[in-house]
This record gives C-alpha cells, sequence and structure tokens, in this order.
C-alpha cells in the first residue's frame, strides 16, 4: 500500500488522470491524499470532484480557499468572478450531492507521521492547537451557519466585530486555507503571493518562521510561486498546474515524487 499525497488540482482533471496512472495508483490498495484545491479556475473541476469522492475511504482531502469559495457561490453568498470555473458543478444534475460531500471534508487531517492542511499553521499555534480550530471551523462548515460563515469570511476586515467564535473560525480558515507569509513577529499576512524569496522585507514564510518537527511532515499546498518543497518536516505540493507548470504527486512512505506537465491547453 502507498500514499500519494496530490497538490493543488483545482479543475485540472486531464493532467490529475495522467498523473494518477504514471504514478501507477492501485484504487484497490493505494490512497491519495489531496491538499486542498480540488476546484476552479481549470476547464473540468466537476470530474475532479466525482473522481475523488467516487475513490471514497482511497481518498482523503482537506478544504482550500478555492473548495471554500465554490460553496459560498452555491449557498449564495458569494458570485462567481471573471476567471471562476465552477458553473459545470453548479448545473451538474448531481450538485447537491458533490456539495454535500465537499462540504464534510476536514481542513486538518493527522495521521500517522503526516498532517495535511492546505495553506499554513501560524508559528504560534501549537499542532494541538490547530486541530482544536480546524475541528471548531469543521462543524461550523457542516453546520446550518456554513452561508453565514463563508459571507464573514469573504468580507475579511469588513466584519462587524462582536461575535467571538465567528472572528475565531474565519481566523482558522484564514491560516489553514489563505496563509503564505507572516511578519517577523509571527502575525499573519495575507496579501503577498509571490515567490519567497522576493518577499517584502519583514515577511517570511510561515513555515520558515515556524519551528518544524522532522518527525512529522506537514504538507500542504497553496503557494504556486513557491512550487515544490520537500524537506524534513515540510512538503510544499502547489506546481502551479493550473497556470500551465506541473501537478505534483509524492509519495509520503518514502518521499518519491512525480511532476505532470500540464496536460490541459
Ligand atoms: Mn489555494
Amino acid at each position: 500500500m502507498a500514499t500519494y499525497a496530490i497538490g493543488d488540482v483545482q479543475g485540472c482533471w486531464r493532467t490529475l488522470q495522467r498523473l494518477v496512472a504514471r504514478v501507477g495508483f492501485d484504487p484497490a490498495q493505494d490512497r491519495l491524499w489531496f491538499a486542498g484545491d480540488l476546484v476552479n479556475r481549470g476547464p473540468d473541476s466537476l470530474s475532479v470532484l466525482r473522481y475523488v469522492r467516487g475513490l471514497g475511504d482511497g481518498a482523503r482531502v482537506v478544504l482550500g480557499n478555492h473548495d471554500l469559495h465554490l460553496l459560498a457561490i452555491a449557498a449564495g453568498v458569494r458570485k462567481p468572478k471573471g476567471r471562476d470555473t465552477v458553473e459545470g458543478v453548479l448545473a451538474a444534475p448531481d450538485r447537491d450531492a458533490l456539495l454535500e460531500w465537499l462540504r464534510q471534508q476536514p481542513l486538518l487531517l493527522r495521521e500517522g507521521a503526516w498532517v495535511m492542511f492546505h495553506a499554513g499553521l501560524p508559528p504560534s499555534w501549537s499542532l494541538e492547537q490547530a486541530e482544536a480550530r480546524a475541528r471548531e471551523a469543521e462543524a461550523w462548515l457542516r453546520g446550518p451557519r456554513l452561508g453565514q460563515l463563508l459571507a464573514a469570511f469573504a468580507s475579511k476586515g469588513k466584519r462587524r466585530p462582536g461575535e467571538v467564535e465567528l472572528e475565531r473560525v474565519c481566523e482558522t480558515l484564514s491560516a489553514l486555507t489563505l496563509l503564505r507569509t507572516c511578519t517577523l513577529a509571527g502575525e499573519m499576512a495575507l496579501a503577498y503571493a509571490g515567490p519567497p524569496e522576493a518577499a517584502p522585507a519583514g515577511l517570511v514564510a510561515w513555515h520558515a518562521a515556524r519551528a518544524l518537527d522532522p518527525q512529522l511532515t506537514l504538507v500542504c499546498g497553496h503557494w504556486a510561486a513557491q512550487g515544490l518543497v520537500q524537506r524534513p518536516g515540510l512538503l510544499a505540493l502547489d506546481s502551479g498546474c493550473v497556470w500551465g507548470n506541473a501537478l505534483t504527486a509524492a509519495r509520503l512512505e518514502d518521499g518519491a515524487v512525480w511532476q505532470e506537465p500540464s496536460a490541459e491547453r
């Protein structure tokens, strides 16, 4: 049995099919882990969702910002933006089953020597705190206030203060689905998306500000401009497939890596 962790697919269905064939994925005994952002910007989010859901226990998924964006559009609290490509999912006959499955997925997954989330972990959060925050946020995503939460999350600084738990859950979503850089004091800085080596003075990658445990590998995606990073304690998998680069898979058991060039256009 092998576990293949795959970076941000974002609707790149043709490339995903090629990648799983190339690694020799056997659904009868292997598993796929997806680091979030299954959907959006790429051409066929619908086929990606149907495939991953169809794998059942053979796939583990964490939610990314684009997955939350799709749920927000479906909930009627956000409008599709210019480059969004989620209409195929929203018009599908099985949309309700797919969206219900998606909202049940975790934000953070810990198993054995691996912890997976989409974006980052603030340096001041212990792993136990991050897990507790993820469980709290997941309960909101699965509950009756999904729309209210995603509207508040989308409104960023324009939130009305006063609801302490809602504020905390929005902060959890920011960290786990959006974070790339922190200030030297460890505060989340969400605006910068370029390559880490070109970050403005005073900003560093979240994982550079955090003490990494080489016995526990943090598996993430979200930062295409950073690309593949594989070092003790960290496996960052977003290699920008949707931007025309490559989709990456890493076998967790031995660290073997495959990169499939984008086959989308
Ligand atoms: Mn992302």
